[in-house]
């Protein structure tokens, strides 16, 4: 199979990297592109640059390769959902086989109504969504070409400065916010609501109703930017396009309207020539071999046969099999002895972004919706509240029918950190985050929520997360951290031990953005793949 090496040449080409400008296009001279792209990495392959996973971080580091003249292989262990192998069936209130990551049953977030579970049999799939399950807390993951853009609601929230500086104090902030947060921005995509139209719209009443709420008890709402097309979206409301976002599609894919990397960074590095993608290839073994590293690649089909095992070599390794699934992977590959020297660091520094969820049940005269965007709009902002602070996003409950609930999914600053650990006796690695490390969080979002309780006469919903169950506490959408940036790795993600390694992803992250993170975590990848771009292909 034809392979382009990272030639000397390729290599020069990306010399000088470090200019915005040189970021964009192809230096002189980089490598041509090959003329036909290999469909798939085949077994044996030696290749320049690997990068494990498609999200985030993964993306960026396949554009920023590829344009500067870097023949790249990218493998996912997730379907690609874009070649026209079907479109994202399922809803939030009709998950199908393509919902969810080999499961005989759907786990839905919201998972009870009225106290009876209200997930579904289904048939084994490579489906989109993933549910990692640890002792205490079940972590979400997108799964496929494009990881979590897939599946999650494109709120695109710049962390403010300050929180920044607090969490990543070794990275330059100036450069961040002046260069790295636009260039993400740019490149992902993100636009903002119509003010007008939100005010109008139906499908925005729930927002509405929450911003109404939330005011009257003295708490300022804030329009959130989003990745979703809002043009698209009017021409939903206008009956003119393919419904999306108001069809009930988010959490289990978004056949139209949502610019997933798949449609924005993805798509600029496959159109370089200079990208292969593997789908339902999964990195399971990693050890070094000559002055790279020998790679083992389980491939599957969509059902979950095992089709080939593949080894290749690569000089240069990105991992951004994101938070839970690059830390999983280093920590195991530590504990056999296949990477000996990582940093005892590797594994710990993890958060769940202080995540929890909950209902409130809201009077008859507080309708919240029959009709609901799956696109969240606006976000509670209570983040100066030193007493616990939040940013709580007014979430939809998209199910058709009117429910009344206003539903929030609650940011948090939780300062409980969990470690990823092995366990010999299932060559499985496990999670140390307890129940009780959910707290800091329920109280910080009770702030908030007990006074527009209060206020309004109103109580929680008891009924959605369990048969009598109020809180959200034990699922996360927004996993941090595991192979922090300055301690497990150097100040641009280069494991410590191992050269040539590098982490892209939210592991890099110590567990809380503040915001959602996508955001951050895309700009921290642009700044840190120009730096070894500029600095470790000479
Ligand atoms: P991620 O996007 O998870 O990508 C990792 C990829 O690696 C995945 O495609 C995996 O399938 C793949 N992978 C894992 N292990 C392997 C392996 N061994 N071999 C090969 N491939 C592998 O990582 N964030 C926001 O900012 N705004 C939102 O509105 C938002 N909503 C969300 C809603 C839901 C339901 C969920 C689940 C998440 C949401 N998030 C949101 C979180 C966001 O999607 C997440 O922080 C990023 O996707 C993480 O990016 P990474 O690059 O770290």
């Amino acid at each position: 199979m034809p392979q382009t090496p990272l030639t000397r040449r390729s290599v020069l080409a990306t010399g000088a990297i470090g200019s915005a400008a040189i970021m964009l296009a192809p230096r002189a001279g980089a490598s041509a592109a090959p003329a036909a792209a290999p469909a798939v990495i085949a077994n044996g392959a030696h290749v320049g640059a690997l990068v494990v996973g498609s999200g985030y971080g993964g993306a960026v580091a396949a554009l920023r390769l590829t344009q500067a003249g870097i023949s790249t292989h990218l493998v996912e262990m997730g379907r690609d959902w874009g070649t026209g192998n079907g479109t994202f069936t399922a809803t939030t209130s009709a998950p199908d086989k393509r919902s969810t990551w080999f499961r005989t049953r759907s786990d839905q977030p919201v998972n009870h109504f009225m106290g009876a579970d209200i997930n579904r049999d289904i048939p084994m799939y490579a489906g989109v969504l993933a549910s990692d399950r640890f002792a205490a807390m079940r972590v979400y993951q997108g799964r496929g070409v494009g990881g979590g853009s897939l599946v999650n609601g494109g709120m695109a929230v710049t962390p403010t400065k300050a929180y920044f500086e607090e969490i990543l104090p070794s990275v330059n902030s100036a450069a961040m916010y002046s260069t790295y947060f636009p260039r993400a921005s740019a490149a992902l995509g993100v636009g903002s609501i119509d003010p007008a139209w939100m005010e109008s719209s139906p499908w925005y009443k729930f927002a509405r109703v929450g911003r109404k709420q939330a005011n009257r008890s003295g708490f300022s709402t804030t329009v959130v930017p989003n990745v979703y097309d809002w043009n698209y979206m009017k021409q939903e409301q206008a009956g003119t396009v393919t419904k999306s976002a108001l069809a009930g599609q988010v959490i289990y894919g978004n056949d139209n309207g949502k610019r997933s990397l798949d449609k924005t960074y993805l798509a600029q590095a496959k159109a370089t020539g200079r990208l292969v993608v593997s789908p339902l290839h999964e990195v399971t073994s990693l050890v070094p071999f000559g002055s790279g590293y020998k790679v083992t690649i389980r491939q599957i089909t969509d059902t979950g046969t095992v089709v080939a095992i593949k080894t290749v070599t690569a000089d240069k390794v990105f991992l951004a099999a994101g938070s839970v699934g690059t830390s999983k992977l280093l920590v195991r590959q530590r504990a056999l002895g296949n990477l000996p020297n990582l940093a005892a660091e590797v594994g710990s520094g993890w958060g769940n972004n202080g995540n929890v969820m909950v209902g409130r049940a809201n009077h008859m005269w507080d309708a919240t919706g029959a009709n609901q965007s799956t696109i969240p709009a606006l976000g509670i902002n209570n983040w100066g509240d030193a007493g616990g602070r939040s940013f709580i996003e007014v979430a939809p409950i998209p199910t058709g029918i009117e429910t009344y609930i206003q539903l929030y999914l609650a940011i948090t600053a939780n300062p409980n950190r969990a470690a990823f650990t092995y366990d010999t006796a299932t060559d499985g690695v496990n999670l140390s985050w307890q129940p009780s490390h959910s707290q800091p969080s329920i109280n910080a979002a009770k702030r908030v929520l007990d006074k527009i309780n209060k206020k309004e006469g109103t109580i929680y919903r008891t009924d959605l997360f369990g048969s009598v169950k109020t809180w959200g506490d034990d699922f996360t959408y927004h996993p941090l951290g595991g192979c922090l940036l300055g301690t497990a790795t150097d100040n641009v993600g280069r494991l410590h031990g191992h050269p040539g390694l590098y982490v892209m992803d939210g592991a890099l992250i110590p567990g809380c953005t503040s915001v959602n993170p996508f955001l951050t975590i895309t700009a921290l990848a642009e700044r840190n793949i120009e730096a070894i771009i500029g600095a470790d292909f000479v």
